[in-house]
């Protein structure tokens, strides 16, 4: 007991300084960002061979970038700007700048981009998913102020049967069927509910039957923005809040890691996580970067932490494939 005693103080000593210097490890060795400049709230897909990027053009106060731009690479590693695939002054009449948070889906050949614009959201298709994409209602598809909280946000999951759902919001997280055409939905048939923490950046999708609820707690403004889920038997919900989260956050120079998106390796049970950080050095919640890391399941299906030190292995070639 003495000498238990006696040798705690220096453990504790040694502890604390191997914490500090993996810290200082961590700071040194934060990996670059995978698209060149400020862009959060990165949306990332695979189609074919491919996958894409679609972000939110940071580095203004408020966010006010007024176009959006498209990203491809065959490995995760290397990025190709498409260019700009929606310019909100030449391509709506009804929104100007606040170009957040986009997301795509592609359904019966065509791709639809859905955005948030001034804060409504609204919906283009394209025949390809570099765009050019088009406004097909000439008004948003969710107009600002339809229900509580911001309409922002939108993520659209389809399932196995085909049916696609939009999720959206900040403040709460609303979801409802899309209808067959993908660009309008039944407005009585929504459903309103805020899991414990969400505030807003939904993302859905599904592993073995059962359906994944993500979002980001926090504001993007405050360095503990993190991501959190639950899960369901439905697309629907009801959702519980899985005990182990949040499942991504910033560690060391690491700050605001958030508004995430999800994807599959075609054709492999390996998972990757999109997501801001504050841009490294001197960002802040105006000024974020995009980064990409693996992301593991453990056997029970639970989401296991996101290390944000890690960034994807060179990926062999993807094979073409539908799912
Ligand atoms: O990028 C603008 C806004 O910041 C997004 O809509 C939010 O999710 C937050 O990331």
């Amino acid at each position: 007991m003495k000498v238990l005693r006696k040798v705690a103080p220096t453990v504790a000593v040694v502890l604390s300084a191997l914490s500090s210097t993996a810290q200082i490890k961590d700071s040194l060795n934060a990996p670059s960002s995978v698209l060149p400049g400020v862009f959060a709230d990165p949306h990332i897909a695979a189609f074919g061979d491919t996958f894409y990027l679609y972000p939110t053009t940071d580095g203004t106060e408020g966010w006010k970038s007024t176009y959006f731009t498209c990203w491809s690479s065959r490995n995760l590693k290397d990025w190709k700007n498409e260019g700009t695939i929606l310019d909100l002054p030449k391509d709506l009449t009804w929104a100007k700048e606040r170009a957040w948070a986009p997301a795509i889906a592609t359904k019966n050949g065509k791709y639809y981009y859905y955005f948030s614009a001034d804060v409504n959201i609204g919906v283009a298709v394209s025949d390809k998913p570099t765009g050019p994409f088009k406004d097909p209602l000439g008004k948003p598809l969710v107009v600002k102020g339809a229900l509580k909280g911001q309409m922002i946000d939108p993520m659209v999951f389809i399932d196995d049967d085909g049916a696609a759902y939009l999720y959206w919001g900040q403040g709460n997280c609303n979801i409802v069927k899309l209808n067959e055409d993908m660009i309008s939905f039944d407005a009585s048939k929504i459903i309103v509910f805020k899991p414990a923490g969400y505030n807003e950046g939904s993302f859905v999708f599904k592993r073995n039957g059962k359906y994944y609820l993500m979002w980001s707690e926090f504001d993007t403004r405050d360095p503990r923005y993190s991501v959190a889920y639950a899960t369901s038997d439905f697309p629907t919900g009801p959702f519980v809040k899985a005990a182990q989260n949040p499942v991504l956050k910033g560690r060391g120079v690491v700050k605001g890691a958030g508004h995430h998106s999800v994807v599959k390796v075609p054709g492999r049970d390996e998972w990757y996580i999109a997501y801001h950080r504050f841009k490294i050095p001197d960002g802040n919640g105006y000024n974020r970067e995009t980064c990409i890391s693996p992301m593991r399941f453990d056997k029970n299906g639970n989401i296991l932490p996101v290390d944000v030190f890690e960034t994807p292995v060179s990926m062999k070639k993807v094979k073409a494939s539908k799912k």
